[in-house]
């Protein structure tokens, strides 16, 4: 398998899961700015929306949405526990957080990082993220992770976007539970094997 990265962005979460899980997965990086792989090749070739992450599995298309190449990647090895299996409840919990984490946290941040976003729309994100946080932060209460003592794939998203808080300094002293989080994530062999391939260690 290849996956298609930028480090540091929502592609660190799959190459987390890989990871955490054991798997063999071929990083190709891409600029995003360009649109271009490291041979000059043309990235739109390879996804037409031009994002990562991008998975090639070896048939069809790569397959692209953060929120479903994790889950791909965690059910190559269910016994790591990064998915639930398929049906049960405790499945559907982290399905739900893999939804969140993509619509109310990652495309919350996206404003925040193109230099074209009004100061005034880049305020109403920057207010709305906060109280995305103080719902993570709840949820958060008496766990370590969000679905309990389980790390699963959401974590790894979550992980990967929250880590943005730091880099667009938003203040995060009132989420204590959110830095118990980052700091417990943080110190997990398979995310500091992502960091450092991704050179972010
Ligand atoms: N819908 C996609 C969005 C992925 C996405 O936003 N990727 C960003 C990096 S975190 C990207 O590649 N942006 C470059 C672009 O959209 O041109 C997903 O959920 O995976």
């Amino acid at each position: 398998m290849k996956l298609y990265y930028k480090p540091g962005a929502c592609s660190l979460a799959p190459h987390i899961v890989a990871c955490e899980a054991g798997l063999a997965v071929d990083l190709v990086p891409v600029d995003l700015a360009r649109k271009t792989l490291e041979d000059g090749g043309d990235f739109f070739a390879v996804n037409p929306n031009g994002y990562v992450p991008a998975l090639d599995i070896g048939e069809g298309p790569v397959l692209t949405e953060a929120s479903v190449v994790v889950q791909y990647l965690a059910d190559r090895k269910p016994e790591s526990g990064l998915m639930p299996a398929a049906g049960t409840t405790a499945r559907y919990r982290v399905q739900q957080w893999l939804a969140f984490v993509s619509t109310e946290l990652h495309k919350q941040f996206s404003p925040l990082f193109k230099p074209n976003t009004p100061d005034a729309t880049k305020d109403i994100q920057r207010e709305l993220l906060a109280k995305r946080f103080a719902f993570v932060n709840g949820a958060l209460e008496g766990r370590t992770y969000l679905t309990g003592e389980q790390f699963t794939a959401a974590d790894a998203y979550a992980f990967t976007v929250l880590r943005w808080a730091n880099a667009m300094k938003l203040d995060m002293s009132a989420f204590p539970n959110i830095a118990r989080f980052m700091a417990a994530a943080n110190a997990r062999p398979g995310v500091a094997q992502a960091l450092s391939e991704e050179g972010l260690a």
